[in-house]
């Protein structure tokens, strides 16, 4: 056997005997490194005659192209092996029971926005997300909002810093963008719901600056004022989980709709408890109305071939309303002992079958 053949077979034995990455590269430096066997072989091509070379350059270059390539093969399998180890290793059962002593909870607004999700696609709703950075364009114009309205003041909206062409991207002030997008994009009929984070500079005992709304919003070409009610009496009741409830359609305004309308429920108060579909008060509870004529043509549809109706209320105060939670800035605080008094249990989905609170 000759040098070069010996040189090979050892070689090519120490590939295949490295354990592992750190075994195999000491085999590759040991070869192919700048003193490497191979590579110091390689450099004896140099002072050899050109008939020598001629018989020598073939063996030697083959033998650099086969370590080379036994080197590459050994470390895919390493990690093929790795990988398989770590599958049959970190398996997770995800069949198995919760575990009774985790700590985790569901946070409420998470539970609402489940609540909220399920009810509304018991009713044909689907949901709709968008972004949270949006275009001053999507979150104000097309939404009928005039540049001289107080919600585009610095004080009330978060402005990023300006773009090259002179638009200034905005923190979303409301979930209307997203139905912005949908009209533009999606033919009627539509029938949507937008839970989602919303940002307005604004803090103190009742207001973050940071918030979550849902809306909704439909549009087909007959749809009218009584579905709205409709939809917001059949969502009240099941949302609150009364049998039937009354509810107050108070004329109201916004720029994006016409008529506009604020919608309390009735209510009774006995001291700092609440309960509702019984008694003589009323509490608001959302803002609503038929998309204005101009939004819908903002957003391309033909207002003399569609109308709908839109609604807005805020996630958090639903969520202190139901679960009788008196004060909104623990919802952000991150605090264990608050989310574990008021959290939900994981994996107990709110369904309409199974019922929405355990
Ligand atoms: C409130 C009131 C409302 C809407 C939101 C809307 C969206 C589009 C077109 C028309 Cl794209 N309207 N949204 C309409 C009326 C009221 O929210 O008090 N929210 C907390």
């Amino acid at each position: 056997m000759s040098e070069i053949e010996k040189l090979e077979q050892a070689t090519l034995a120490a590939i295949s005997g490295a354990g592992d990455d750190a075994a195999l590269e000491a085999v590759r430096v040991s070869a192919l490194g700048k003193k490497g066997s191979v590579s110091e072989l390689l450099k004896t091509l140099g002072s050899m005659s050109p008939d020598e070379r001629k018989v020598q350059g073939p063996l030697i270059n083959g033998l650099r192209d086969r370590v080379t390539a036994a080197l590459a093969a050994r470390k895919s399998d390493l990690a093929d092996a790795d990988l398989n180890k770590r599958l049959e290793t970190e398996r997770v059962d995800v069949t198995l029971p919760a575990r009774p002593e985790s700590q985790g909870r569901i946070h409420p607004i998470t539970q609402v926005m489940d609540e909220l999700t399920a009810i509304f696609a018991d009713m044909g709703f689907s949901v709709a997300e968008g972004p949270d950075i949006e275009f001053d364009d999507f979150n104000f114009t097309k939404l009928n909002i005039p540049p001289e309205h107080p919600a585009r003041q610095m004080h009330d909206t978060f402005y990023m810093a300006p773009q090259k062409d002179g638009s200034r991207p905005v923190l979303r002030t409301h979930t209307s963008p997203v139905q912005v997008r949908t009209m533009m994009s999606q033919k009627p009929p539509i029938r949507i719901i937008v839970p989602g984070r919303t940002y307005r500079s604004d803090s103190d005992q009742t207001h973050t600056p940071m918030f979550h709304q849902v809306e909704g919003l439909v549009i087909d070409q007959t749809t009218h004022m009584g579905h709205l009610k409709w939809v917001l009496e059949e969502f009240c009741k099941a949302f609150f989980e009364v049998p039937k409830v009354t509810m107050r359609f108070r004329p109201s305004y916004f720029p994006f709709t016409e008529p506009s309308a604020e919608v309390d429920m009735q209510c009774e108060r006995r001291g700092n408890e609440i309960r509702f579909g019984e008694g003589n008060d009323w509490l608001e509870i959302l803002g609503c109305g038929m998309v204005h004529p101009k939004v819908l043509e903002n957003c391309g549809l033909d207002p003399e071939r569609y109308q709908g109706f839109a609604f807005g209320a805020g996630i958090d105060r639903l969520a202190m309303l139901k679960y009788g939670i008196p004060d909104l800035r623990p919802f952000f605080e991150s605090d264990l002992r608050w989310l574990r008094h008021y959290g939900f249990a994981a994996l107990d989905f709110p369904t309409l079958a199974g019922g929405l609170a355990r």
